[in-house]
């Protein structure tokens, strides 16, 4: 029953294998604990219940580690694209890219006040390697007076996507992107 449990815990895991192995099966202990014991630590003994099946997923995450680090090693060859904000324009304007290739988009803001490279669509139709250097909603890259940032992206799909700076549309801050 346990050990079904942990297994299904697992299985769930396999398909997020970006989580940490530890994490969802301690997780699932607790879980457990809480439902089959609650005022009680003692009636699991902790982590080693659980080690062989959390061993199992140490073995799967080694073999996918090898995947991501080639990943790593082509975002460290990225090529690098510098866009220049200041009142109110992006410099270069226009912005040509190439599907499956990876950028390194710097983005620097020269000006006085803040500016957002919004291009949402061209961020949802590509695959992002620094998340963190985008907002929340994955729309922009903000960046304060006399701030840089670098996004990692390849796009995945050939097509004209608009930029934007949302705070600066009105004045003219806008520009084309095209993807090959
Ligand atoms: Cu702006």
């Amino acid at each position: 029953m346990r050990l079904q449990r942990l297994r299904d815990a697992l299985d769930s895991r396999r398909a997020h294998i970006y989580k940490p192995a530890v994490s969802g099966a301690q997780v699932a202990q607790l879980v457990e604990q809480r439902t089959e014991n609650p005022c009680v630590g003692g009636s699991i003994p902790p982590l080693g219940t659980i080690l062989p099946a959390g061993l199992s997923f140490a073995i799967l995450l080694v073999a996918v580690i090898p995947a991501s680090d080639a990943g790593a090693a082509e975002w460290s060859k990225a090529q690098p694209v510098t866009v220049v904000t200041t009142e109110s324009k992006f410099t270069p304007d226009k912005l040509a890219f190439r599907r499956g290739v990876a950028y390194r988009l710097h983005v620097e803001n020269r000006g006085t006040e803040m500016h957002e490279f919004n291009a949402a669509e061209l961020f949802k139709a590509s695959e992002i390697g620094n998340a963190e250097a985008l907002n929340a909603d994955r729309t922009e890259v903000v960046v304060h007076p006399g701030e840089a940032k670098d996004l990692l992206f390849r796009p995945k799909q050939a097509g004209h996507f608009h930029l934007v700076c949302p705070d600066h549309d009105w004045d003219g801050m806008t520009g084309e992107i095209t993807v090959e």
